[in-house]
């Protein structure tokens, strides 16, 4: 795609910013261990981005490096990047329009931004934006996909309306089961399936839904879904449709590609406390709820740290929405778990920063376990709950470190 490499500026790993961690008393700092791929990948420029993990060109797919999560809410220029389609127009705001319609609709309605901003309540909420294969590179045996590390999430605070206002203003018949959401993204070729997603009618209501204009105090970035985007808290991105621009809402199930073929999980294989079940089949479901889930964010495999010198070690932890109970970090393997303390609370779907602070005290290597459970008793296992597509990845994290 020589085009593309055009305008995407290439830079060494070596450009990897340790920002956030200055302070700790680490030695030295090596890359290597068993996912070398993955923790040393090239860092690119997109246009109006920081150098990002570059994990595919056309579409884009572009992770965020770890470090930027020391940071409660992602920087909007930092913020991952994910398409399946390669045809993403630069959308103009003052043509854009935001249609509602579809077989169960009352009164087909169109929107420009100016009007949804002036017709319709400004809310703002803070929640995890995580791709359901993030970490499929970590699955073993490997899942098919992009092979994403751990930066295929954000957090943010985003802002816009509630999708609820909007359907209750142009009114829906009895008997309206899905809602179905269509980005001004296209396929390149005709036989690639638009992306299309849907939602049972119950989410689409949930008041803390939202079509988000705003995320972090500034319009979205284009990669981001500029002008707006559906935001579902506490649900994984694949129903957070970009650059929307149709909403459908319908009797019957949605029966795109993206809806019944990808993006699904065996059945009972994951926690949701609310079965997507227009859309449950005989062996499979849709991906809905996020897994409890937590990362260490200023430690990494191979890092080296002194003798008796205190560490601070710092981590973010979060799920579906029902709030971080606890993180625990354990120095033995898992033979003993010390709670973490745990940061500022801002809100059941961001996540949540923690610390833990330990003084080595014996030379040599040496392993850290994190594991969050959430208010539910959810938790985090040792054994990957093994899916086709490599979603929900939720293994209790090991970081190898030594101390010198
Ligand atoms: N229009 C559009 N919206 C989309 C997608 C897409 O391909 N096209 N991908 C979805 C998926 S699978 C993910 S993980 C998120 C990623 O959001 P981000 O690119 O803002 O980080 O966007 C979602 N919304
Ligand atoms: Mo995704």
């Amino acid at each position: 795609m020589p085009q593309r490499r055009d305008f995407l500026k290439g830079l060494g790993g070596a450009t990897l910013a340790l920002a956030g961690d200055a302070l700790m008393p680490r030695v030295a700092r090596a890359f290597g261990g068993e996912h070398d791929a993955l923790a040393a990948p090239p860092l690119e420029v997109l246009p109006g981005k920081r150098p990002l993990i570059r994990r595919t060109y056309r579409p884009p797919n572009f992770e965020t490096p770890i470090h930027y999560f020391n940071e409660v809410f992602t920087p909007n220029d930092a913020f991952f990047v994910r398409y399946h389609l390669a045809n993403i127009p630069r959308v103009d705001s003052k043509l854009w329009r935001l249609r509602v319609e579809g077989d169960a609709v009352k009164n087909v309605s169109e929107f420009s931004l100016e009007t949804l901003r002036r017709d319709f309540e400004r809310v703002e909420i803070a929640a995890v934006n995580q791709c359901a294969g993030n970490r499929r590179g970590l699955f073993e045996p490997r899942a098919p996909g992009v092979q994403w590390g751990h930066g295929a999430m954000g957090n943010a605070r985003w802002s816009g309306v509630r999708l609820g206002d909007v359907l209750r203003r142009v009114g829906f018949k009895n008997g309206a089961l899905e809602v179905a959401f269509d980005g001004a993204d296209a396929p390149l070729i005709a036989k690639t399936p638009d992306f299309i997603k849907s939602l049972p009618l119950w989410k689409a209501l949930d008041e803390d839904t939202i079509i988000a204009f705003e995320m972090n105090g500034e319009p979205l970035p284009h990669w981001n879904g500029y002008p707006a985007r559906l935001v579902v808290p506490g649900w994984t991105a694949t129903y957070w449709v970009k650059h929307l621009v149709s909403i459908r809402v319908g009797l019957k199930p949605y029966d795109g590609f993206w809806m019944s073929t990808a993006y699904r999980v065996p059945k009972g294989a994951f926690l949701a406390t609310r079965e997507f079940s227009s859309q449950t089949g005989e062996a499979n479901t849709p991906v809905t709820e996020l897994v409890v889930n937590s990362l260490l964010t200023n430690v990494k495999d191979h890092d080296e740290f002194l003798l008796h010198r205190q560490i601070e070690v710092k981590g973010i932890a979060w799920d579906g929405g029902y709030g971080i109970q606890k993180v625990e970090v354990s120095k033995d393997d898992g033979r003993s778990w010390t709670p973490a303390e745990l940061g500022g609370d801002h809100g059941r779907y961001s996540w949540r920063p923690w610390s833990f602070r330990f003084t080595p005290l014996e030379k040599g290597k040496h392993v850290l376990l994190a594991k969050a459970t959430n208010r539910n008793g959810d938790t985090q296992g040792s054994k990957l709950i093994l899916n086709p597509a490599g979603y929900h990845h939720n293994l209790v994290q090991r970081v190898r470190f030594k101390v010198v």
